[in-house]
């Protein structure tokens, strides 16, 4: 019987990619996949431990806060302060970024930002959600408190990114450079196996994810773009389909695998977008392209754009490259 390889094992199997890291990036990772095994028990169990719902308050978008998104929160934030390799953390649920300002930790060589539950708004209907993940090196002097330009990167800064998707299965997905790879949770036995090995998006996609509820505030070239989508071929089939989550990784993921493309634009609503720049959009940029894709604003490469502060919002296109490419041209048409 074939023997899968652990998340574990292929970590530091690629350890030798990292020529300077010491293991910091791989005992990083592990960390992350320690968190995300925490994050999966206590949504497993959420209906029963009453720890579903809002929690009254908002965060710094201004968005309800719901009992699981602190929860994750507060588990990432312990795991990284209780190992070594994390000098900072931004987070969607936090106002400012955090710092590690210990003497192992002002030595630490990363820094973290993350969305710890997206989607969050469907926890209580047991919709699929996700925790985004994005690694930079820092740039201020080791032995140092972090700063926000630490956190200020461009995406294409990136070491490494990811996600780990709550849904049918749990499933850890990540890139440092070399090709996506996707590890499935195995509860039984309580390790991640590697189950989608370099994950690349299919030539053609014929799966488009926006909120048509929107259609009123977007842009005309992404209103002409969703009326191209609906057009019937020459043979009077419909060549695209609409699959739309409300989950960002859940929407991604199926769009990776089978192909599609993911748009959040700009509206009168949100005139940036909705998606956060540092801890959604870059994250995915960054698995997009690894994954043979495009992920763009609109017009300019997402992981080119250099941040100007933490909770930055960007519009986001991602998904096949030819696809991005027509969603851009009928916005460049106008
Ligand atoms: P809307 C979740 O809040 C999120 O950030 C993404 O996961 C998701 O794709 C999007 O927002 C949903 O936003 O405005 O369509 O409900």
């Amino acid at each position: 019987m074939e023997r899968h390889v652990t998340l574990g094992e292929f970590i530091i199997e690629n350890q030798k990619d990292f020529p300077y890291a010491k293991g910091e990036l791989s005992a990083l990772l592990s960390s992350i996949k320690l968190a995300g095994k925490l994050v999966n028990q206590q949504i497993n169990k959420a209906g029963l431990a009453e720890i579903l719902g809002k929690i009254g308050k908002q965060n710094i978008q201004g968005e309800n806060q719901a009992k699981l998104d602190l929860i994750a929160n507060d588990i990432f934030i312990d795991t990284f302060r209780n190992r070594g390799e994390v000098c900072g953390l931004g987070s969607e649920e936090l106002e400012d970024f955090i710092v590690f300002d210990d003497d192992i930790h002002r030595e630490a060589k990363y820094i973290v930002l993350i969305d710890p539950l997206d989607g969050s708004s469907n926890i209580d209907v047991d919709i699929t959600v996700g925790t985004i993940f994005s690694i930079y090196r820092r740039i201020s002097k080791e032995g140092s408190p972090v700063t926000s330009e630490d956190f200020l990167q461009p995406g294409r800064n990136q070491v490494a990114a990811g996600y780990i998707i709550y849904g049918t299965s749990t499933i850890l997905v990540y890139t440092s450079g070399n090709g996506v790879n996707g590890f499935t949770f195995d509860p039984g036995i309580g390790s991640f196996f590697l189950s989608h090995p370099n994950i690349k998006f299919p030539k053609k996609g014929n799966t488009y994810s926006i909120n048509e509820g929107n259609y009123i505030h977007f842009p005309k070239g992404i209103k002409k773009y969703i009326k191209w989508v609906q057009e019937l071929d020459e043979n009077e089939n419909r060549p695209f389909t609409s699959r739309y989550t409300g989950s960002l990784v859940a929407d991604f993921h199926r769009n990776m695998l089978l192909g599609g493309i993911y748009l959040y634009p700009e509206g009168t609503t949100s005139p940036h977008g909705k998606l956060r720049l540092l801890y959604e959009s870059n994250p995915m940029a960054f698995l997009t392209e690894q994954a043979g894709g495009k992920a763009t604003d609109g017009s300019k490469r997402i992981l080119d754009i250099t941040p100007k502060e933490l909770h930055q919002r960007v519009p986001l296109i991602c998904g096949n490259r030819e696809m991005v490419e027509k969603a851009e041209k009928f916005l460049k048409e106008g």
